[in-house]
């Protein structure tokens, strides 16, 4: 089948263009002059579908390189299944996501790796690829992860918070990371120290201090700032390239920016959470509500300025990527958990759905550029997790991965509206300009006329390549 996206102004990093574009199969074939024939056939006569984008931005598939679908967490497991979750991913532009794969002390990596492709397989509407993480970190795990590799999984997460569940400690990260710089995988960190946070959580509650906005007050910027910076040095001792998930603190961007600026191999990512919601606002809404809000890291005050400076290192590759870290719970009875004790909050917000407008609402507001918009939502992703040029750039060979943006609509967020498995959304009201109007996944229109028309099953597995950042 031939699709033919004529029209709109495609955008890539390097800038816009109005051009044609040729879908045939599952691959983009050419970007056109609009209404240039071709060997002299008239496409727009010979297409089978032609989507008329004028006025339109014709972008690459968004890339969600931190999901957490149906994962197992807080004592319950994230309410997004594969199918609801990449469904939802699609009605809002993206057609990628790399989840997390999980491995726990005691567990084998390629069992819980076998689990992951078992919950996925034949379910998801967009293409897949999985991460490893590696909850304990031993002679097994890290012999396995050169078979990972060879698995398509190029990038392994370990964390530095969570105590008993996925914590390694530094001489575990150590020995992770020289595995990881000898194969060529990249090292994500969830950096926060977690040995301190828990004894201040264990203090609160004895205190009696249990709503939500105490999850927040015991995970001060200190604890984010301390691990980023450990993690910057361990990655330096050990020539790992390095990756830090869900920046949220200032402070501990600039830590990360500094290390850039000395020509360190390190790189963050934050996600639309940290750059609109707040500790004041949404954590410390009062009836239990702030507990829509607690994921880890937490939600920083705005008025110590935290969100400005998150902008500010989008916009100057400080920060790298904007992911969702979709790990959806909804209210009753799962966010209920935590009632009396903020701790049993399972840690999560729902996002995957959102991202691209939210990130767009950056360029209305005058915070990117559009060709920023689609580096650190698509290519940048792409290239930094060994998918690239396949994904994250509309060029002949790549998947035809293709999302028409109308920047003249608007989005309105709410639980009445959106796709998510979740009983609330975070962003409940929200309006924000531009809005998702078709999106191509592989060569297939998956959301037209806001209709999802995707075949059930169509995502497939990414085997994945190195990151494209390796030194
Ligand atoms: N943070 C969250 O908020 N949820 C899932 C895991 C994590 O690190
Ligand atoms: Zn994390
Ligand atoms: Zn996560």
């Amino acid at each position: 089948m031939t699709i033919l996206v004529k029209n709109g102004v495609v955008v890539s990093p390097t800038g816009a263009i109005t051009a044609d574009v040729l879908i045939d199969g599952e691959r983009v074939v050419a970007l056109l002059e609009p209404g240039t024939t071709r060997l002299g056939v008239d496409l727009e006569a010979t297409a089978d579908v032609v989507i008329d984008a004028r006025d339109k931005y014709v972008v690459p598939g968004g890339v969600d390189s931190h999901t957490h679908m149906q994962m197992p967490f807080g004592g319950t497991q994230a309410s997004d299944t594969f199918e609801t979750g990449t469904r939802a991913a699609a009605w809002g532009g993206t057609t990628t996501i790399i989840d997390f794969a999980i491995q726990r002390t005691g567990e084998r990596v390629l069992d819980g790796l076998a689990a992951w492709h078992e919950k996925a397989d034949g379910n998801c509407a967009i293409d897949y690829g999985f991460h490893q993480i590696i909850g304990g970190v031993d002679d097994e795990s890290l012999k396995a992860m050169d078979e990972l590799v060879s698995e398509g999984i190029t990038s392994i997460k370990l964390f530095m918070a969570y105590p008993g569940v996925f914590y390694s400690d530094d001489g575990q990260i150590v020995r992770a990371m020289q595995t990881a710089a000898a194969n060529g995988s990249m090292v994500m960190m969830h950096a926060e120290n977690g040995i301190a946070i828990d004894v201040l959580v264990a203090q609160a509650i004895a205190r009696g201090d249990t709503a939500p906005r105490y999850h927040g007050l015991t995970r001060p910027w200190e604890t984010e700032e301390e691990a980023t910076h450990r993690a910057i040095m361990l990655a330096r001792m050990t020539g790992a390239p390095l990756y830090i998930v869900h920046m949220s603190a200032k402070q501990a961007v600039a830590t990360l920016a500094a290390a850039r600026d000395d020509g360190w191999n390190v790189f963050g990512e934050t996600c639309p959470q940290y750059l609109y919601l707040s500790l004041e606002e949404h954590l410390s809404a009062p009836d239990f509500e702030g507990a829509k809000y607690v994921c880890s890291t937490p939600l920083r005050s705005r008025a110590e300025g935290h969100q400005h400076e998150l902008w500010k290192a989008l916009r100057t590759n400080d920060l790298s990527v904007v992911s969702t870290d979709h790990c959806p719970f909804c209210m009753k009875e799962q966010k209920e958990l935590g009632v009396g004790n903020f701790a049993k909050i399972p840690n999560g917000i729902g996002g995957v759905e959102h991202r691209m407008d939210l990130i767009y609402q950056g360029v209305v507001d005058g915070h990117i550029t559009l060709a920023r918009w689609v580096e650190l939502c698509s290519t940048t992703p792409a290239r930094m997790f060994g998918l690239y040029p396949r994904k994250g750039v509309i060029a002949p060979g790549s998947d035809a991965d293709v999302v028409v943006y109308d920047p003249n609509a608007t989005t309105r967020i709410s639980v009445d509206t959106h796709h998510m498995n979740m009983d609330y959304s975070a962003w409940e009201g929200f309006e924000v300009a531009g809005r998702v109007d078709t999106v191509i996944s592989r060569g297939s229109v998956v959301v037209r006329d806001r209709e999802f028309v995707g075949p059930k099953g169509h995502g497939r597995y990414l085997k994945r390549g190195q990151s494209q950042y390796l030194l």
